[in-house]
């Protein structure tokens, strides 16, 4: 399937609702408040976030109430108003460090491990050296599964004992990639978010000891984000920027969610680059950002 198709297709969920709801929403024959209110709460329902459908809303008043506006035209408009939204955001991971240290955060479950994997796939297909390193030590399955796709892909994992000390396991996988002249070094962490403190305690304990054997890292710090989570993701960034601080963002499961107007949300909200998109679960299922592209197959446009 064609990337764009496998977007478009990825993104179905959101884009089905988006354009039914305009089909729905633009019945009479000039733009009036009732329509514009309408139109207002079906971007809410597609978690773009409040402040970015009030100001689409308020736009789309200013320049066309009381004039006739078709469906395509609509979309059109929709898709270059995201598009501007988007723009700032879209971003590829810039790999300018050797080692270059990609440190992987985010809530269990919301897809850090095989993002690693679809991301790691990407760079070896670009001749990048990569190195893994799994720390998520509490979760012996979490351990397996990163050397299930290691084995697969032919990456070397570093690892430790269950419950093993994952600032040590970093300190040490970043002496191996040194050693081994890896380009990228990727650091598995453990998401219990459940135990803010502990959380925090551990990822700030990763950092420092990284920072022993190289100060400029981690030069990457990935917030992996599940978009079926809606606005709750937004929250995520927020306490993950207050524990670490983020530089990059990656949007798993957009396939499995009306839920992808998140993503404008998070571009308007915060700064952080995207660098990617999961639509899938398979490796060519991590789409690099691109912020027409994306918006057309949101809108259908
Ligand atoms: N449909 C879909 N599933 C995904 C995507 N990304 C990850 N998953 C699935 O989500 C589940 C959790 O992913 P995992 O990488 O283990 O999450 P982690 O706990 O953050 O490491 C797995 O079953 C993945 O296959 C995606 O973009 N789309
Ligand atoms: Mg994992």
């Amino acid at each position: 399937m064609s990337f764009w198709k496998k977007l478009k297709s990825g993104l179905s969920k959101t884009s089905q609702t988006l354009t039914q709801g305009i089909t729905s929403v633009f019945t009479h024959k000039k733009l009036d408040e009732e329509t514009l209110d309408a139109f207002e709460d079906l971007l809410i329902s597609t978690d773009m976030g409040v402040k970015t459908a009030t100001e689409l809303r308020d736009l789309l008043k200013k320049q066309r109430l009381h004039q006739e506006i078709s469906e395509p035209e609509i979309k059109e408009w929709l898709a270059e108003e995201i598009t501007k939204i988007l723009e700032p955001v879209a971003a590829s991971l810039t790999i300018d460090k050797k080692p270059h240290v990609v440190l992987v955060v985010g809530v269990n479950g919301a897809g850090k491990t095989t993002t690693i994997a679809k991301l790691s796939q990407q760079w070896q297909e670009e001749g990048k050296k990569v190195l893994w390193a799994a720390g998520d030590t509490f979760r012996s399955a979490a351990v397996e599964q990163l050397q299930v796709w290691g084995d697969r892909l032919n990456i070397d994992v570093c690892t430790t004992k269950s419950g093993g000390d994952a600032a040590g396991l970093a300190f040490d996988a970043f002496q191996k990639a040194v050693q081994n002249k890896a380009n990228i070094l990727c650091i598995d962490t453990a998401g219990r978010l459940q135990n803010k403190k502990h959380l925090m305690e551990e990822l700030e304990k990763i950092v420092r000891v990284l920072k022993k054997a190289e100060p400029s890292a981690p030069h990457t710090v990935l917030l992996v984000l599940d978009a079926t989570t809606g606005q709750n993701a937004i929250d995520q960034v927020k306490i993950f920027q207050e524990i670490i601080g983020i530089n990059a963002l990656v949007i798993t499961k957009l396939d499995g969610t009306a839920k992808g107007g998140v993503v404008v949300a998070l571009a308007k909200q915060f700064s952080i680059p995207i660098i990617a998109l999961g639509v899938g679960e398979s490796a060519e299922d991590l789409k690099s950002f691109d912020a027409s592209d994306f918006s057309r197959a949101l809108v259908s446009a």
